[in-house]
């Protein structure tokens, strides 16, 4: 098999860059080691960036979006049993965030690549190792209905998330990796009932961090920090309703407190995610480019995991197709740069969130007044409350 981009996954990373790349009339395969059924189900992300909405429309991938995506102004903190609310569009000349799983958006894209006669989209296809990704020929060698078989290609894009192979494929004295654990992870939990707000949730309480964020207007998401290692099994539902309403509280003695409380519903999924921060650099090796979680992680309290998997591929589509139309290389020769910037970016703001919600298991009495003290600066400070906005709704793409 040969074609001229060979995508290795089929996460939003990959898909978007296969829609961009065949509606410039560039060809593509994307491999996907996985099935359809459990592509689309995976529950993921749920915020989208301004930019990342306008990408979805610009590629002819927004029309549910549009019908469905709740558009969001702001989002609470809470912490002291105080309330807090952050107002996005005031502080960034009028941008917001809109909430749609990554299910949907992934959805989305799979339905218009197959229903459009798109680049063709392999299931079941596992991408084993990338040969020669320095040469002008790299190859693909995969494994697909029962036998392995190889994709040349001109340009590999590596879109194969954190557990996948093609960053692998980059030789050890060739890449830095920069990288940081954190010593608790989030419990996921899925509910048919209704949200209990209308904005989300973030909480810092001494007991751990809590998110209330949702799906839809009759499903809400929700997380409580846990400790690494946490099985799922350890908390019944009770227990995670309890928890949740403990955590994410209010003192109606307190700022902004009032009255306010936690509807329950019936639980549909419970799972344990870690916590990381992970960059490779550079993003490209000769012809092979990564894009998304395979370059990079960030802890999810931000929401900039997929928005960073999305401006990844908006920088490779264009300097793919400047240089199928121009011939030039100078994008492409430009793209590990102009990511990385924004990738750093969004480890800052990531790591801080991060560091100023959750109390770690270790932490002195000392480090915990610092989180309240810098929640309580952007509670009191349009200026502090501003930079939190700007980097909420999305740097804006160079
Ligand atoms: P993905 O989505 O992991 O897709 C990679 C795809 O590659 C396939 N694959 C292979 N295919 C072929 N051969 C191989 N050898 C392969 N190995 C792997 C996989 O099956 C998969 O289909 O990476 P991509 O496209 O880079 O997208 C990244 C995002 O998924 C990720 O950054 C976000 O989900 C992170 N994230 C969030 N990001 C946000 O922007 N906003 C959020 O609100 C947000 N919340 C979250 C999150 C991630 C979370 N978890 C589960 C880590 C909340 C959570 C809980
Ligand atoms: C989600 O809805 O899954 C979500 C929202 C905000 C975050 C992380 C996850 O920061």
């Amino acid at each position: 098999m040969r074609t001229t981009v060979g995508i290795i996954g089929a996460g939003p990373a990959g898909l978007l860059l296969a829609r961009l790349l065949h509606r410039a009339g560039i060809d593509c395969v994307v491999l996907e080691s996985r099935d359809r059924e459990y592509v689309e189900r995976r529950q993921r992300a749920g915020i989208l960036e301004q930019g990342t909405v306008d990408a979805l429309r610009a590629c002819g991938a927004g029309a549910r979006l549009g019908r469905e995506g709740l558009v969001h102004h702001g989002i609470e903190l809470r912490f002291e049993g105080r309330r807090h609310r952050v107002d996005f569009p005031s502080a960034t000349g009028g941008r917001s965030v809109t909430v749609y799983a990554q299910t949907e958006m992934v959805k989305d894209l799979i339905a218009l690549q197959l229903d459009e006669d798109g680049p063709p989209l392999l299931f079941g296809a596992r991408a084993l190792a990338v040969e020669k990704p320095d040469s002008a020929a790299p190859e693909i060698r995969f494994h697909h209905e029962g036998r392995e078989r190889t994709l040349v290609c001109a340009v590999v894009a590596g879109c194969d998330g954190f557990h996948g192979i093609a960053r692998r494929a980059v030789p050890a004295d060739r890449v830095r990796t920069f990288e940081r654990d954190h010593p608790y992870s989030w419990l996921g939990v899925l509910a048919d009932v209704p949200p209990s707000c209308e904005e989300l949730i973030y909480a810092r309480h001494p007991r751990g961090f809590a998110l209330h964020s949702m799906r839809s207007p009759r499903v809400s998401r929700l997380y409580l920090q846990v400790p690494n290692g946490t099985d799922p099994a350890a908390w019944p539902h009770e227990r995670i309703w309890d928890e949740l309403s403990l955590r994410l509280g209010v003192d109606p003695d307190a700022d902004g407190g009032g009255s306010w409380t936690l509807e329950r519903g019936p639980i549909t999924a419970v799972s344990v995610t870690p916590m990381r921060s992970f960059v490779q650099e550079p993003m490209r090796h000769g012809s092979l480019f990564l894009a998304g979680d395979a370059a990079h992680i960030v802890p999810p309290t931000g929401a900039k995991g997929l928005n960073l998997a999305v401006s990844d591929v908006l920088t490779l589509a264009r300097a793919l197709i400047h240089h199928h139309r121009t011939g030039s290389t100078e994008l492409l020769d430009g793209y590990s740069a102009t990511c990385l910037r924004r990738v750093w970016q969004a480890e800052r703001f990531s790591s801080f969130l991060t560091d100023t919600l959750h109390p770690r298991p270790d932490q002195s009495p000392f480090e915990g007044r610092l989180q309240v003290a810098r929640l309580d600066r952007i509670a009191t400070s349009a200026t502090a409350s501003a930079e939190l906005a700007e980097n909420y709704v999305g740097l804006p793409l160079s």
